[in-house]
């Protein structure tokens, strides 16, 4: 038993769900406050106003619909305004819910409804359907107490979430039927099974209300909305015991203000000039839409848009263990089957939706003249190294992007693989490094030690980082080899660059090899993700190589 119990007591509470917050509210003894929306942007604007709920007033979302609050919208097209308001926030809503749209039948499939779509609570109002707004005309006709009190109880049998509130609205003062009446309606609805009553009134004094809560005696909680009676200072309603009070029009009047305004005035103006600075800015509407979480859910969910990717292919050396090969051309425009290696790389990255690809030029610059690239050169090529080159096209390091040996060619979908990575800095490492051949003399290899050995399954998606990386490793303490191609996010272009700048001030930059560049950034602690691929690529650094790449094509 103890386990269980401790377990209990260590576990966050529940989330409140929106009827609870809305039947504590009620319940509450603090004075509380909804405040009128009619749309999913006045709803944001009350949520982000501080407001703990919302009245979703029949008068407004009838009026934003462009009709009259005389039951004109359906009870469906009321509901779909809901939906939108339900979704843009996380506020309980009480609706408006007229006479419950018709007889004790309609009121018990509005109920199932509204808790299906998350409205925490309705209110009904004692009077005929078609209903008109309770402002308009004198001595409105009122229900049958016993047809209310059926409609009552049919909506509380009806709900699906236990905590779903009805509000029983007294319209006795409206129709001008006094205090008794309006006692003796609310005795009935209260035992109806009404969580709370609505005790209206158009006076423009709280005296009838104030006069009804004195007589309930906080029998159950009251509601009241003021809009006559705006005056009355809000002390007088807790002094008087109310327990939710709404402001229930006021977002929809400050709306028809303020775009009265604003139309009159471009009509008159034909310019924007004189409203640009009055009025909320377009960002203000991204934001309050909520375009920063489609932005991230953008970063996560769709493919990266791969025009905008950026390839820098480091081709700037000769290649001197390939002779006579390099002797009139340097080493990434030999010919493999009647291509250059250069063009076939730019192919791939092509191919991969990848269209700018920058080529670091150096020996023999003038021979790397292929259409649909962009050069950057490095003269300096005999007397400096990869990170040098790589810092000739620091201005290109932006953004996502790939950086490539020249020389080297592999399957076009590892750069898919590296692609799928998330991570800053991603390399595509050689798992099956052991079988390629090793037979030249001071053939050179950029070992990878890694933070896991492969695990034999290529789709595994457990992350594995770098460890160390050189071409001084012990081959026993090396996972893999680097195939000479990995992948920047930004923010690894943005750690790139920053590395370069340091080398140059160290002193460290012309001498230092790509495999240099990343180990100073693993000993930063920056990760650098490790792609495992299965063999299938080669670099071209001798003769033998340019026949092995024949048959790899
Ligand atoms: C509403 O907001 O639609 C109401 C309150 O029902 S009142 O307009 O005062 O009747
Ligand atoms: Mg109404």
């Amino acid at each position: 038993m103890q386990p269980i119990a401790k377990q209990a007591w260590n576990r966050e509470p529940a989330p409140r769900s929106k009827a609870r917050r809305l039947r504590d509210m009620l319940e509450s003894p603090e004075l509380e406050f909804l405040m009128e929306a009619h749309n999913g942007l006045s709803a944001k604007i009350v949520e982000e106003a501080g407001f703990k709920g919302i009245w979703a007033s029949g008068l407004s979302m009838s009026a934003a619909l462009g009709v009259r609050d005389s039951n004109e919208a359906s009870w469906t097209q009321v509901v779909e305004v809901l939906e939108f308001m339900a979704d843009a926030t996380g506020l309980p809503i009480l609706v408006d819910g007229d006479t419950g749209w018709g007889n004790f039948n309609n009121m018990r499939r509005a109920v199932a409804k509204l808790c299906q779509r998350g409205i925490a609570g309705i209110c009904i109002e004692d009077k005929l359907f078609p209903k008109t707004n309770s402002f308009i005309g004198d001595g409105q006709p009122l229900a049958d107490v016993d047809e209310f009190c059926g409609k009552i109880k049919a909506g509380k049998d009806s709900q699906t979430d236990p905590d779903f509130c009805v509000v029983a609205r007294l319209e006795a003062f409206i129709a001008g039927r006094g205090l008794d009446e309006a006692l003796r309606r609310a005795e009935a609805y209260h035992a109806a099974g009404a969580d709370a009553l609505l005790v209206h009134s158009k006076l423009s004094t709280a005296e009838e209300i104030v006069g009804f809560a004195r007589e309930w005696a906080g029998r159950s909680p009251i509601v009241i909305v003021p809009t006559k009676y705006y005056a009355t200072p809000t002390d007088e309603f807790r002094n008087a015991g109310i327990s939710v009070v709404i402001w229930a029009n006021h977002n929809l009047r400050a709306a028809i203000s303020a775009m009265r305004e604003v139309s009159r005035r471009i009509y008159r103006d034909q310019t924007l000039a004189g409203v640009e600075n009055a009025i909320a800015g377009v960002q203000d509407v991204f934001e309050l839409a909520g375009n920063d979480e489609l932005a991230a859910a953008e970063k996560r969910y769709l493919p990266m848009p791969r025009d905008k990717l950026t390839a820098i292919v480091l081709a700037a050396s000769r290649g001197a263990a390939l002779g006579s090969l390099t002797a009139d051309k340097p080493k990434c425009m030999i010919d493999v089957r009647g291509q250059p290696i250069l063009r076939r790389l730019v192919g791939t990255f092509k191919d991969s939706g990848v269209h700018d690809v920058v080529v670091v030029r150096g020996y023999m610059k003038d021979k790397i003249n292929l259409p649909s690239i962009s050069t950057v050169d490095n003269d300096l090529y005999s007397s400096t190294g990869e990170a040098a080159s790589l810092a000739c096209a620091a201005g290109r390091i932006a953004g996502a992007c790939f950086i490539s040996y020249g020389d080297i060619l592999f399957r076009q979908h590892y750069l898919d693989r590296l692609m799928e990575s998330g991570d800053d800095i991603v390399i595509a490492v050689d798992a099956l490094w052991r079988e390629r051949r090793s037979d030249a003399a001071g053939w050179v290899r950029d070992l990878v030690r890694c933070s896991q050995p492969f695990s034999g399954d290529y789709l595994d998606d457990q992350p594995v980082f770098a460890d160390e990386i050189g071409n001084d490793l012990a081959p026993q303490a090396a996972h893999g080899e680097w195939i000479g191609v990995a992948r920047l996010s930004a923010k690894g272009s943005r750690l790139v660059r920053a590395e370069i700048d340091a080398m140059r001030v160290d002193g460290t930059l012309p001498k230092a090899s790509m495999l240099q560049l990343f180990q100073r950034l693993i000993g930063r602690d920056h990760r650098v993700r490790v792609i495992y691929v299965p063999g299938q690529w080669l670099d071209v650094d001798d003769a033998a190589d340019v026949t092995t790449a024949g048959r790899f094509l």
